[in-house]
Order: C-alpha cells, then sequence, then structure tokens
C-alpha cells in the first residue's frame, strides 16, 4: 500500500511515475515536529536500509546522511554524502515500511545520531511530497516502491563484459596498447573507457585531432576486435568564442543563469564553463542531440561525469578569495589568521554560495539550484537518455553517471565515483550495491582497484573476485597513481585471467538475473536478511549478500587474510573457482572458517539451485551459450530460468525465457541445447 502525502507547492522531480492521490493527515509512523522535520521511534532491533549511493554499512543505523550531490573523492566514514541524493529508506522491524521523500534539494536524514532510538528525516524546504510505503516484508516493499518509479535502465549485454579505464589514457596509441595488452595476456576484454583527455581542451563533443586524428576509423578498428569505446562528458561547456556548443548554447539561453539574468560561470576542467540547464526541457533536448556526433562515430557508451554539478571555483567565489587574501595579507600570521589562509582557496571549491547562486528556467519558471541541486546530474543523464532513440532507434546504448537522483535509475546506471585503493572499500561498494539496488539502479559498479591512490595486486586481485559479480565490470584509476590494468601484474597474471575467464563464463547468468531483475521487478543483489528473514544472524551479515535466488556472495576483503569466516543460514554448496580449476565442498547451516586462497574466488550455491555457465570467451559477444554447463547444488529438484536476447534492441517482447529442471543427476527440461550437468548433493 502507498500513500502519498504533498506539503506546500513541491517542484515535480519525474521521479514518481505512478498516479496517486494525495492523502490527508500526518504521515504514517512519524511525528512532525515543525514544517520538514519528521520522527520515527526507533526499536532496538530494527533495519534501516536505504539511501543507496553513501557511506558506511548495508543498515544505515548510527549516522547522520544527507542528500547532497558532492563531488567528494575521499569515502570517508565520516562523511553525510557523496555524489548521489538517494531518499528512499525502508525500515524493517516490528513496523515494516518505506519512506521516499520526492525532493530535488538537501534532505537531512539522522538514523539514530544524536539520539541512538530516533529517525529524524528533515526536509530544507517546506515543498515536497513524501510516500509510505508499507507491505509485508522490507524486501516487498521495496519492491512496490520499485513499481512506484518504474523500470530500471537496461543497457546493451556487451556492457556485462569487462570494462578497462584509466585517466590517463590520452592517445589512440595509448589505447591500442591497452586492448593489445589484453589480448597478449589473454585475458578477456569488451570496452575501454576515453577519459577527458581524448577532448579538445575538455571540450564537450570535440576530439583532439592530434591525439585521435579518425576516431570513426578508430572505432571501427576496436569493433573489429569487439571493442568498445566508451568516452566520458562532463557537464561543463567551456567559455570560447567559435566552439559552437557554447556559442548555442548562449544564443538559446540553455546555461544556468546568476540571478541578474547573466550566465554563471563555473571553473571545471575545460576552465571556465557554462552549466547546461539540464532542468530545462529545450536545453535538455538539445545538449542530448549532441551525443549523437559522438554516435556518428561509431560510439555506443558514455560516462557522464562532474554532474553533480562539480564546481572547482566561481568567479564571484575566487574574487571573494582574493579580496580576502588582499585584506589578510600583511596581517602579522597567528594561528587562526593562518588557518583561515590556509581555507581561503580551498573553500572555493563546491561552495554553497555558489549552488545558491545560479538558476533554472523549468517551463518560464525561474528556480534556484540549490533547491533541485539533487536533479542536476539525473536530468543529463535524462537528456543523453531521450535523445539516444532519435540517433540510433532501438538500440540501446551504454549509459552511466557519476551524480544521480532516484528517477534518473530509468536512463542510466552509476559508478561509485572516486573510492580508493584501500581494503575498506571493497567491502563499502558491496554495501553501496545493495542498497542502490533497492533504489532502482541495477547497473552499478565501483572502480576497481579503487580510483585515489596506489593499489597493490593482492588488493586488486581480491576486489575482482567479487566485483565479477557486479552488473557494471570496470577497472579504473586515477591520474598519478599506480597503473593498476591487469596485465600490470605478471605474478598473478594466470590468476586475473582465471577470474576474468569466470566472469565471463558467468554472463549468462548475470545478465539473467540483471534482466529478471530490470524487467520482472527484482532485486539483483540483496541482504542476506531477504532470503532469511527469521534468522538473527543473516539479518546481522553486512559482509556477505545474495545474488539472485541462487548465489551467495562471501567474497575475502581483508589483506593477507588466506581464508575468512563465514555464516551460512542453511547448507550450502561451497565452490572455489581458481586457476587450476574448481573445487566443490559442502557446509553445514552455521558458521564455518574457510580457506580461500589468493587465487581463488569463493561462491556459494543455494541448496536446490542451479546456474549455467558458459565456456570462458574473449568477448561477450564471443560467448556461445549453445553449450552450457548447469552447476549446483540438488538433492531434490532445481530450476532455473535463463533470459536470452539479441542484446542490443530496446524491444524485450522478443526475448526467450528457457527454464532449466533438473531432478536429482538428470535434467528433466531444456530447450535441446548441449548441457552439461554438474550437480552435486
Ligand atoms: O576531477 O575525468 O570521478 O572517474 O577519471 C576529476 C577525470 C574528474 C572524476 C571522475 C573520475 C575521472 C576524473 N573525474
Amino acid at each position: 500500500m502507498i500513500k502519498k502525502y504533498k506539503f506546500g507547492a513541491p517542484f515535480e522531480t519525474g521521479t514518481v511515475e505512478k498516479n496517486i492521490n494525495c492523502a490527508d493527515g500526518a504521515v504514517s509512523y512519524f511525528n512532525s515536529l515543525s514544517s520538514g522535520v519528521f520522527n520515527y521511534a526507533l526499536n532496538a532491533d530494527d533495519i534501516v536500509y536505504g539511501l543507496g549511493e553513501q557511506v558506511r554499512g548495508i543498515n544505515k543505523r548510527g549516522w547522520k546522511y544527507e542528500s547532497n550531490c558532492a563531488d567528494d573523492c575521499l569515502h570517508t566514514e565520516c562523511k553525510s554524502s557523496l555524489y548521489a541524493a538517494h531518499n528512499f529508506l525502508v525500515v524493517d522491524g516490528a513496523d515494516k515500511f518505506g519512506v521516499f521523500v520526492d525532493f530535488g534539494g538537501n534532505v537531512k536524514y539522522d538514523i539514530g545520531y544524536e539520539n541512538i532510538n530516533t529517525l529524524t528525516i528533515s526536509v530544507s524546504q517546506p515543498d515536497f511530497y513524501i510516500y509510505i510505503i508499507e507491505a509485508q516484508t522490507a524486501e516487498q516493499t521495496i519492491l512496490e516502491f520499485r513499481e512506484l518509479i518504474g523500470m530500471s535502465y537496461i543497457p546493451p549485454k556487451w556492457a556485462f563484459g569487462f570494462m578497462q579505464s584509466r585517466w590517463g589514457y590520452k592517445t589512440e596509441e595509448d589505447i591500442r596498447n591497452v586492448a593489445d595488452s589484453y589480448k597478449k595476456a589473454e585475458i578477456p576484454l569488451d570496452s575501454i573507457c576515453m577519459d577527458i583527455d581524448y577532448m579538445e581542451r575538455y571540450k564537450d563533443f570535440t576530439v583532439d585531432k592530434e591525439r585521435f586524428p579518425d576516431l570513426k576509423k578508430f572505432s571501427a578498428e576496436m569493433k573489429q576486435r569487439d571493442l568498445h569505446l566508451v568516452p566520458i562528458i562532463d557537464a561543463g561547456v567551456k567559455i570560447e568564442k567559435g566552439y559552437d556548443v557554447y556559442e548555442e548554447g548562449v544564443r538559446s539561453d540553455y546555461f544556468c543563469k546568476r540571478a541578474d539574468g547573466s550566465d554563471f560561470v563555473a571553473g571545471v576542467w575545460p576552465g571556465r564553463t557554462h552549466f547546461p540547464d539540464f532542468l530545462n526541457k529545450d536545453a535538455r533536448r538539445w545538449f542530448g542531440g549532441k551525443y549523437k556526433i559522438l554516435l556518428d562515430m561509431g560510439i555506443d557508451g558514455f560516462w557522464n561525469d562532474m554532474n553533480e554539478p562539480a564546481i572547482f571555483y566561481s568567479d564571484e567565489g575566487l574574487s571573494a578569495a582574493f579580496k580576502r587574501f588582499a585584506e589578510i595579507k600583511d596581517n602579522p600570521l597567528d594561528i587562526d589568521s593562518f588557518f583561515e589562509l590556509q581555507a581561503l582557496f580551498n573553500n572555493v571549491k563546491n561552495s554553497p554560495a555558489d549552488y545558491s547562486a545560479f538558476y533554472h528556467n523549468v517551463d518560464g519558471e525561474k528556480i534556484r539550484h540549490d533547491k533541485v541541486h539533487n536533479l542536476y546530474g539525473y536530468n543529463m543523464t535524462k537528456a543523453a537518455s531521450e535523445a539516444f532513440p532519435e540517433a540510433l532507434p532501438d538500440k540501446r546504448i551504454l549509459l552511466f553517471s557519476r551524480a544521480s537522483a532516484i528517477g534518473m535509475h530509468r536512463y542510466g546506471g552509476v559508478w561509485t565515483g572516486d573510492n580508493s585503493s584501500w581494503w575498506s572499500h571493497i567491502a563499502l561498494s558491496m554495501c553501496q550495491l545493495v542498497n542502490l539496488n533497492m533504489c532502482g539502479f541495477l547497473f552499478a559498479g565501483s572502480d576497481i582497484g579503487g580510483f585515489s591512490d596506489n593499489t597493490t595486486a593482492d588488493l586488486l586481485l581480491r576486489w575482482t573476485q567479487f566485483a565479477i559479480f557486479a552488473p557494471l565490470m570496470r577497472n579504473h584509476s586515477a591520474a598519478g597513481t599506480r597503473e593498476q590494468e591487469y596485465y600490470r601484474f605478471p605474478e598473478l597474471i594466470d590468476d586475473f585471467r582465471a577470474v576474468l575467464k569466470l566472469r565471463y563464463s558467468l554472463i549468462p547468468y548475470l545478465y539473467s538475473e540483471f534482466m529478471k531483475a530490470a524487467l520482472d521487478n527484482k532485486l539483483y543483489f540483496k541482504p542476506l536478511a531477504f532470503a532469511f528473514p527469521n534468522d538473527e544472524i543473516a539479518r546481522q551479515t553486512e559482509d556477505q549478500i545474495m545474488l539472485g535466488n541462487e548465489l551467495m556472495l562471501a567474497p575475502v576483503m581483508k589483506q593477507n587474510a588466506m581464508g575468512r569466516y563465514v555464516y551460512l543460514p542453511e547448507e550450502m554448496l561451497l565452490v572455489r573457482f581458481s586457476k587450476s580449476g574448481r573445487t566443490v565442498e559442502k557446509l553445514s547451516q552455521g558458521t564455518h572458517f574457510i580457506n580461500v586462497a589468493l587465487g581463488e574466488t569463493p561462491l556459494f550455491i543455494r541448496k536446490n539451485a542451479i546456474i549455467p555457465l558458459a565456456k570462458p570467451a574473449m568477448s561477450t559477444a564471443q560467448i556461445d551459450a549453445s553449450e552450457l554447463e548447469l552447476l549446483g547444488f540438488v538433492d531434490g529438484s532445481a530450476s532455473y530460468e535463463l533470459y536470452e536476447d539479441d542484446g542490443v534492441s530496446t524491444d524485450y517482447s522478443n526475448a526467450k525465457r528457457i527454464l532449466f529442471t533438473v531432478n536429482k543427476n538428470s535434467l528433466t527440461q531444456s530447450d535441446g541445447r548441449t548441457i552439461e550437468l554438474s550437480l552435486y548433493n
């Protein structure tokens, strides 16, 4: 059951797709303290899920969070907001309900911080909607919410292949080298990302002629090798005379404006830029149409960056800082003025003052940015997504974004931004992916190996052993850090090859799970608590998660650990995959210490469950699903529904769903393809 409450005159965010009548009276479950502030008394054992891409655990209790899309590259526990604003929470206890705050500005969530027993939601403006979703279980609540917000974005099938990226590939030759090195290492690969250096002076929709003399030809050369190029698009448009995107935007009033009507200036990678007004539908159409420039060169995937939007500096911020600097520079420095001096230019970045200094034009209405701040990246991605069908009808285009709000889940996926090469960030990515799923973001992944800081071979390997299960699987790193393509680590190359091959063997399964999650409204990843709601230990487990109905993942996430404790809510089959093949072991319900050597990927299969495995291939296009192995733990009967389609068209009605059923040791239902059975009991 869903109840909708209206406060003031809300801005229509476009997040909710279903029309629901507004309810009268107070918001269920909550006490309203003052305008926009709602309290809920938590019981000691309530779990609070949600908030999508955030810091900390799967259970969000014990911290205060904020919806405030921010370009922040230090993802530590003390932060309150990263790049996204996912205003959906689920309380799972004696009460079971979801709450969604439909609002584009700042929302604060104190989930047992000030008072360990109180959940407080504070909406920064008086105009918003709140939805309360009630169902029998927490999972059901989430699925009802997902129905409310519409179907999740579906990428092309090749996007489930491995993606290599690095901020530092500058030329065609750099990229060709990456492709060649992967080929030589016999490690599968489907795409290579192009970071900001492909552009001419960081200008959107331009290609640097020296570095990429003929991108169309180059992308065709890569396609020949089953490789897709995925360029980055930044939000800010460089101010430069003669640059058509800039000139058109100025001429048509498509940029965000200051209060006085002039175009707002933000310093980002290209230097001084204007921000396209993605909340203006005409500007959206215009900017989205520009992606065609690259689509026409054979590009079929993009990542949208800097769309919180990130602001390194504004004209106003810089001059205020210079002015203050002039005032204090001749004063004798005491400790306070020293710190003021030190902070002066740092604070110019992403400053709140700037976010309330520019305006959007929404159907003629002027709206101050801070009131809709969290909808900016969402609408940038929507702009691209809505324009794709015009350029390429009926074709799926890969699209993922850094900033997002719920609603954007219909238009693109997300990556979790600039994480670090820290062991704790494997675990963080796991928690983020689970909560992202609840908010509709199924196509998601984190920079494998870590973006900032230097990775190590073992970190990269352990991280990959988890990340092969994420829909978006990308190794990406920052300029200046240790190079972390898999072939850079010859000592472990056979292990990397084995884990990547495992990813490709799993693609028929992963793709089926993803497509069923999107089309049939299911979760891809979920916490153990959803599969075993009455199991107290399962409810508290945050370092193991479920994938589909078949698998439990329990990766090793600690350095130098050659194993880990695993909790099994029921008997399961442990399969360890490595370069020397695989071993299989039945484990009883309870806690076990399992040995997991550095090169081993552990996987748990539930009882009476089977998964399909293909022979490994060097690209998704080469996966031959006419021969499959069914690997399972079966002492009665088990079945699996495989989903297959052409992987590129947006018409899913021609997809095939094939049910495989096994009984003890024999296949009782199939579609006639070659099946090898590996069933254990
Ligand atoms: O200010 O384009 O999160 O993935 O490599 C940094 C350079 C800008 C941030 C993105 C990251 C990307 C980087 N970008």
